[in-house]
């Protein structure tokens, strides 16, 4: 028997190796897993995974060893690192994505708000922090932790609980098996998130002898799950019986690549769809079966349907209280829910009878099991008359009346204009990105979507900040499409440092920067709650903090269009509807690698996006001195009588049960 094959490099050298060799496959199709790595050094990865990324860049440029193909990108800050990874792998239906390489302490816990981002959201990122030395030779290093209560415990175990899964190579030997469980999860769709692996210091630059069948060729299938046959003709009957049906499209619909499908099934049955944030777009514009967004920001006719919906078919959803209204959207008494979904844990929400399996697959065999079925007349009529009633108040957003922009002051335009521009003046193939202040809610309700890779709002983490490095892993991605990235002054404020990233990359996103002094979307919710918008204005302190000065000043004129432009971006600055059009049509004519440009535009955040009258549920203080909170409490326990439990059973069970005794 001859010896087995091996190689000697450095852990780092092994893991990159291993890296630019794994595929995902789905539908015959077969792609690269990573695109490439993102990532900062410092001395826990420069001569480790740095060294490695070094030697395979240069491989890369040595015909002799033509080594594939794994790009590094210097990123600016390790928490927008991972966001772009999100954007990226999100566009890309989960099946490609980027890792990303950050030095021990600090910047690798800048990765941990990337981290619960990418598990709650779903998506697959590869996060590699740096730990401190696995010998302890030298311990304490520079940025350890040294805890009192337990040797081994380092600032990477904050990693645990936000990963979907979770390893740390102490020793070269690890490696294997910490990469084949960690490509798995990345590749299981019901268990993808964030995957951790941390790396040590020291092993990363420690040698092995590694068998040459590590570096093979992997792909990894992502599965398409089949539902269970009995389960799915429960779900039928039970659709059957049904008088107002209502569908609530999730992400998963997207990720799964289930649009057409669901199309079908509702041109069969005339089942209405709303949708969720992340489902949005799984109808496009114009659907005749489309209520658009439902829940917290949804639209009247959504939420009309779903107070009385008496079957709710949650397709790829989390229901999460934004969806539900916290548990008041859907108002039947006796409403039942069928939940289609690949992770059995969603499945399984609202009492759901579980379809357990691949969005795509289950609507296919769902549409033939419920053959020959049709929603009510009456119903379809409703829905008409409703998403018309809604699309008009949507229209009117987009060209406020003139009682409505007489009052704005000079230079302001309302938030709805803006939308409205965006929408009208993009491409219907662009992709429109945001994920926190007020926006998120205006583009659910008013964002009309006709591609079905047009709307991207991150909303499981609404996480200030992931717009503009997000935007790039979207142009990343998908070269073909501008990426239009909708930011607040308070969003803008936390993350404008990838905008160097951007120019770096000569990567063109087009950022519409929306400037209105502070958080529109706090002020307005702290008002609503009897907090009187303390805290939330972007305003100079009126006096000494302990002469009981506060933030209601005047406005504190920063310039954010100088600092975007100091940053590398061209600026466009817009005072008016017909300048924001023009700058929107600059921004598209802009070279796709000229590097960003910022349209700086200023709204007034007191002209709101049209009511559904949907409820959320953010607590107020039971006791107060203040008139306004103690007002506000009595409005919470008024709704707080609307929410509801669904715990009613929704799976029959077998039809002729046999009780065992
Ligand atoms: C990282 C982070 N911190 C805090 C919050 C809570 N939060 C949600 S919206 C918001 C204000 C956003 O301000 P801005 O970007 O200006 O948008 P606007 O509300 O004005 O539309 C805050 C602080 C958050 N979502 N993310
Ligand atoms: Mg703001």
């Amino acid at each position: 028997m001859t010896a087995p094959q091996t190689l000697r490099l450095t852990t780092a050298q092994a893991l990159v190796r291993f890296l630019a060799a794994q595929y995902t496959e789905r539908d015959g199709r077969r792609q690269r897993l990573f695109a490439g790595v993102l990532g900062i050094f410092g001395h826990g990865n420069v001569a480790g995974v740095g060294q490695a990324l070094l030697e395979n860049e240069l491989a890369q440029q040595d015909s002799a060893d033509p080594a594939p193909a794994l790009p590094y990108v210097l990123a600016r800050n390790e928490q927008a690192m991972v966001h772009t990874a999100v954007g990226y792998a999100r566009h890309h239906d989960r099946l490609q994505t980027w890792a990303c390489t950050a030095s021990v302490g600090p910047g690798s816990t800048n990765m941990l708000t990337g981290a619960a981002l990418a598990t709650i959201n779903r998506i697959p990122v590869l996060l590699l922090p740096s730990g401190t030395f696995a010998t302890r030779v030298s311990a304490p290093v520079l940025q350890e932790l040294e805890s009192p209560a337990a040797g081994d415990v380092s600032v990477n175990d904050a990693f645990r609980p936000l990963s979907a899964y979770f390893d740390e190579v102490e020793r070269p030997e690890q490696l294997p098996s910490a990469l084949l469980t960690a490509m798995a999860v990345l590749t299981d769709p019901a268990r993808t998130g964030a995957v951790t692996v941390s790396l040590p210091q020291d092993v990363q630059a420690e040698a092995a002898d590694w068998p040459v069948t590590l570096f093979a060729e992997r792909t990894w299938t992502v599965p398409r799950q089949r539902p269970d046959v009995e389960q799915l003709r429960r779900a039928a009957e039970l659709i059957r019986g049904a008088n107002t049906p209502l569908i609530v499209a999730g992400g998963g619909v997207h990720y799964s690549g289930a649009e057409d499908e669901l199309a079908a099934l509702v041109a069969d049955t005339g089942i209405p769809v709303a949708e969720t944030q992340a489902g949005k777009g799984a109808l496009l514009h114009g659907d005749p079966a489309l209520l658009g967004a439902i829940g917290s920001t949804g639209t009247t006719a959504a939420n009309a349907i779903a107070a009385d919906a008496d079957v709710v078919i949650g397709i790829g959803t989390r229901y999460s209280d934004f969806t539900t209204a916290s548990r008041s959207v859907f108002g039947n008494p006796d409403v039942r829910f069928v939940n289609v979904n690949v992770a059995a844990a969603d499945s399984v929400k609202q009492s759901g009878l579980a379809v357990t399996g691949d969005a795509k697959e289950s609507l296919r065999e769902l549409r033939s099991a419920l053959a020959g079925y049709r929603v009510p007349q009456p119903l379809t009529n409703r829905v008409g008359e409703l998403w018309r009633e809604w699309d008009r108040q949507v229209q009117a957003s987009y060209q406020p009346p003139a009682e409505v922009t007489d009052r704005l002051d000079a230079g302001l335009l309302t938030q709805g204009q803006v939308l409205g521009a965006v929408n009208e003046l993009s491409d219907p193939r662009d992709v429109v990105l945001c994920a926190a202040g007020s926006m998120p809610g205006d583009l659910h309700k008013l964002w009309r979507v006709r591609d079905r890779k047009g709307y991207h709002v991150e909303y499981g983490y609404s996480c200030m900040g992931y717009e503009i490095p997000a935007a790039i892993g979207v142009k990343l991605a998908d070269p073909a499409r501008d990426v239009f990235a909708m930011v607040g002054d308070g969003g803008y404020l936390m993350m404008p440092a990838e905008l160097v990233t951007a120019v770096q990359e000569r990567v063109k996103i087009i950022v519409v920067l929306v400037q209105n002094y502070g958080f529109g979307s706090i002020g307005a919710l702290s008002e609503s709650l009897g907090s009187q918008r303390f805290g939330t204005r972007y305003r100079y302190r009126d006096g000494a903090p302990d002469a009981g000065g506060q933030l209601d000043g005047p406005l504190i004129e920063i310039d954010l269009a100088a600092n975007a432009r100091s940053l590398g971006a061209t600026v466009i600055e817009v005072s008016d509807a017909d300048q924001l059009a023009a700058a929107i049509a600059t921004a598209k004519a802009a070279p796709d690698d000229g590097g960003p440009v910022v349209i700086h535009v200023s709204t007034d955040p007191f002209v709101f996006s049209p009511d559904s009258a949907a409820w959320w549920d953010v607590p107020v203080a039971q006791v107060s001195h203040l008139d306004s909170t103690q007002t506000a409490f009595d409005e919470y326990t008024e709704h707080k009588k609307h929410q509801r439990e669904y715990l009613a059973p929704a799976d029959p069970g077998p039809t002729a049960p046999k009780e065992h005794s």
